[in-house]
């Protein structure tokens, strides 16, 4: 519903409230049942003191409710309307000066003001309201497995798409013997398997890539943990009988938008080798911490590829399509691959599994602690091997095992602590150190690379002892 301010002014000489019949008038005119009767919502009121000016925030269909609403106050004095917007509008629209733009999408989308106020609210960390890209606040990590569905990281390339779940489907088509299109309820028949997942955008940890690279600034909360539900991919390729020229599967999401460099809208569309989803574990995930998956996150059905970088987690899946070559498209070939020197030429390697890496959620970056016992917790994970160990060091003493709390975990995180001391007053630097059970170490500091992807080096958290 459209939002206008209001604003109404008089003459000091002729203050209406002055006469206790005609101010009693005017705020019987402002009762919400009044209001209501008029078509119109009042978000909020108040009087500037001493200025005899009143303003107001009002929700009407149009503004012409508003003029009829407030008749009684213009004639008191004067009276200004004026179309308005929330800030997240104003954002997501690209400053104050922008219309609204007209709507000539295809397919429905969720309002991206809307969108935005309510990802604010939940409390992540907004970097662009249009496309919706969100993190999550690394000290609100609080030791849950799982993290809310409200405060999961939000990474979107184009508007959320809203679809019906009535009329979507799932269309596997390509190099099959028997091509399939699922409705929901024939997705929610078949075997299901629920899985912990730690998802992770590439991009995640890019704002301290040196010199800057382009892409969504990213600090360290461009990565959460879900529990996911949904068929493995397997269930569905098999029953669709997957031909033997068959090389690679795409993807494909209902999301589509303009991209540098092409001229027509593209879709968001991603492709694994045939090997690839044979043995990455994928699931078309439906549910998400037990509950239909947000529109945010894919609904009605998400891909989820354990372990990869979350590119390959196609949200809002429409279409699996199986080939027999290796697939070319813009968020395949032309993003989301690292440019490597060997043997004096470039080695363009594909984004696959997510580098090792911890985080430190406990204390908070720039924090102030008292001397004493200091507790240091966080979690870590690794594409390619559950997590062998954390190292931890405080300013220059030397690396400390932490504790790894629960089962090794294969696909998500895994929660880490150490129990210490810091007696000295005065700045502390703590770094922690993750380390898989393939050996894989992370990095004193980040490899540079063209888009910013992968940065896993350890990232020191700076408090205060007093
Ligand atoms: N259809 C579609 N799928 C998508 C994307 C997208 O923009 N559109 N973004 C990808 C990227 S880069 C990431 S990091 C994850 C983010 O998933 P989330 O928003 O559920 O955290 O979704 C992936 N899947
Ligand atoms: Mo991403």
């Amino acid at each position: 519903m459209p939002l206008f301010i209001v604003r109404h002014q008089h003459d000091p000489e002729a203050c209406p409230a002055a006469d206790p019949y005609h101010g009693a008038n005017l705020l019987n005119h402002l009762s919400r049942p009044n209001v209501r009767k008029h078509g119109v919502t009042m978000q909020a009121e108040a009087v500037a003191r001493g200025e005899h000016t009143v303003y107001m925030i009002v929700e009407a269909a149009d503004q012409n409710l508003v003029l009829d609403f407030m008749a009684p106050f213009a004639l008191a004095g004067t009276l200004d309307v004026y179309p308005a917007s929330t800030c997240a509008g104003v954002v997501s629209r690209g400053g104050c000066g922008v219309e609204d733009a007209a709507e000539d999408e295809t397919t429905p989308a969720l309002d991206p003001e809307e969108a935005c106020q309510q990802a604010i609210e939940d409390g992540l960390v907004v970097h662009r309201a249009h496309p919706l890209n969100g993190e999550i606040s690394v000290p609100d990590l609080i030791g849950g497995v799982v993290m809310p569905n409200a405060r999961f990281y939000i990474r979107n390339h184009f508007q959320i798409p809203k679809l019906s779940r009535e009329n979507w489907r799932l269309r596997v088509h390509g190099l099959v013997d028997n091509p399939l299109s699922l409705s929901s309820r024939d997705i929610a028949n078949l075997p299901s398997q629920a899985k912990v997942v730690t998802l992770e955008c590439a991009g995640n940890g890019r704002s301290t890539m040196e010199p800057r690279t382009s892409g969504e600034q990213w600090n360290l909360g461009a990565v959460s943990t879900a529990e996911w539900t949904g068929v493995p991919l397997l269930e569905v390729l098999n029953r669709a009988g997957v031909q033997p020229n068959a090389k690679h599967i795409v993807f494909r999401g209902a999301d589509s938008g303009l991209v540098e460099g092409h001229a027509d809208p593209i879709f968001f569309e991603r492709s694994l080798s045939l090997d690839e989803a044979r043995f990455s574990e994928a699931l078309l995930a439906y549910a998400m911490n037990g509950e239909a998956l947000p529109l945010q996150h894919g609904f009605p059905l998400r891909v989820i590829v354990p372990s990869w970088y979350a590119v390959a987690s196609v949200k809002w899946l429409t279409e699996i399509e199986v080939i027999d070559r290796p697939f070319e498209a813009f968020y395949q070939t032309e993003r989301y691959y690292i440019d490597r020197m060997i043997d004096g030429h470039v080695e363009r390697e594909p984004l696959r599994l997510q580098r090792v890496r911890s985080l430190i959620t406990e204390p908070a970056s720039h924090s102030c602690v008292d001397r004493g016992e200091l507790v240091v917790r966080g979690v870590a994970w690794s594409g390619a091997a559950p997590i062998a160990g954390v190292k931890v060091k405080l300013n220059d003493g030397p690396w400390r095992e932490a504790r790894l709390l629960g089962d090794r975990k294969r696909h998500s995180w895994q929660w880490w602590e150490l129990l210490t001391r810091v007696d000295e007053p005065g700045d502390c630097v703590i770094r922690a150190r993750a380390t898989d059970l393939d050996g894989r170490v992370q990095p004193e500091t980040p490899e540079w690379n063209h888009f910013g992807y992968c940065n896993n080096a350890l990232r020191p958290v700076h408090i205060a002892v007093r």
